[in-house]
């Protein structure tokens, strides 16, 4: 199918995928080769080895650049591994600003990993624009943000961010895993690169790790596959296939995602234990007004404050049946994590503190059950937060 002037729902379901030329099977195949017949040294026609290529790869970086209107895509191993390769077309003594709001493992890569090659990095709320302006440095040479952010859902603007980094000549990153592109479009925005831990929601299963760049800059994108093949954090054909095949329904599972959060967070919003609801799609929410402007739906992912700190929150999460306990988010079934304990271990104490990740923050990622049995699922664990 030609890409151009599809809606999401179709690209969702074709783009970057032909039936096959051999056969006419309409699956993508999962081509497991890691190398390929050359004509005569040097001369083949797409392919040498899988590393640096592959068929079933360029399947799924065709999808996942149409679905965000990018002209390139470049897929890695894991979500971490995308913003890796991103870091390494840096050099030492540039710095990043960053949304102070990111998956834990992300705020590794910045503050831990890179820090030892010469890059700086500094974090800040990006809720005003004028202050990320006069965040920037003359050695700003990338703007990183999550919107919305994990795990507290804070909403930055991408198009004013998006413009005072591009009037600065710094490229922006916004990592899209939360909304997916069925809910938001940063390149539509001005954004330069959209990073995805393919993992979560475009997977939707919980049966891959994975992630991706897009981005419609042509000379970032040579880089980029530069990098993918000389570096080798590359998904195997296999994974690639599996995010294809999740991707034919990330449309609908979006549109089910959002109504199911909605009515839990309406829920919660009521309930006497929870002291904050953090969701861009409540009226309260700081955000709520940039979310309805650059979001088609708030999402699937909600926090919230549970009253009773530490205890509470362990016996809430033990008593779960319906949310497994566990880390990721995105997929099928609905998860529930203590991000202080697990997925933002990695941030400082005092870090977590300001940012408002205590002991009785609480993070579900809202999946495709009845939406009744998640509630009852609920009250189960308030129940049990109310004996501890
Ligand atoms: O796990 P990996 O595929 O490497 O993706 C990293 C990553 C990047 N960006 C965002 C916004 C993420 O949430 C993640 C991974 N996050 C979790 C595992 C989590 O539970 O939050």
């Amino acid at each position: 199918m030609k890409d151009e002037g599809h809606r999401l729902e179709t690209l969702c379901i074709h783009a970057g995928q032909q039936p096959d030329p051999i056969h006419g099977a309409v699956m993508t195949p999962i081509v497991l080769a890691s190398t390929f017949a050359q004509k005569s040294p040097g001369k083949y026609d797409d392919y040498d080895y899988s590393r640096a290529g592959n068929p079933t790869r360029t399947a799924l970086e065709g999808c996942l650049a149409a679905l965000e209107g990018a002209k390139h895509g470049v897929a890695f191993g894991s979500g971490c591994a995308a913003t890796t390769a991103i870091l390494l077309g840096l050099k030492s003594g540039d710095h990043v600003l960053c949304g102070d709001d990111v998956y834990g493992g992300t705020f590794r890569i910045f503050d831990k990993v890179m820090k030892q090659w010469g890059l700086e990095a500094s974090f800040m709320d990006m809720s005003d624009p004028a202050k990320v302006k006069a965040a920037m440095r003359p050695n700003t040479k990338l703007v990183w943000l999550e919107t919305p952010s994990n795990p507290m859902l804070k909403i930055f603007d991408i198009a004013a961010i998006a413009d005072i980094a591009t009037k600065a000549g710094a490229p922006i990153a916004v990592d899209n895993t939360f909304a997916t592109p069925m809910l938001q479009r940063p390149l539509d925005l001005g954004a330069t690169m959209v990073v995805h831990s393919t993992t979560k929601y475009l997977n939707g299963h919980s049966d891959v790790v994975g992630g991706a760049v897009l981005t419609s800059d042509a000379a970032l994108a040579e880089k980029l596959h530069f990098i993918q093949k000389s570096v080798g954090g590359v998904p195997s054909p296999f994974d690639c296939y599996m995010v294809l095949r999740g991707l034919k329904t990330l449309g609908v599972r979006m549109k089910q995602h959002v109504a199911s959060a909605r009515v839990l967070v309406e829920r919660l919003e009521k309930n006497k234990q929870v002291e904050r609801v953090f969701y861009p799609g409540l009226t309260s929410h700081k955000g709520h007004e940039i979310a309805s402007r650059q979001m088609k739906g708030p999402g699937g992912m909600i926090s919230f404050e549970l009253a009773g700190g530490l205890k509470a929150a362990t016996a809430f999460l033990e008593s779960l049946r319906v949310f497994v306990c566990a880390e990721s988010l995105g997929g099928v079934e609905s998860l529930a994590e203590h991000p202080a304990i697990m997925t933002h271990a990695s941030l400082p104490a005092d870090v977590r503190r300001t940012l408002g990740i205590g002991d009785g923050l609480i993070r579900l990622s809202v999946g495709l059950e009845d939406v009744e049995d998640l509630a009852d699922d609920l009250d189960r664990g308030f129940q049990a937060a109310a004996r501890a």
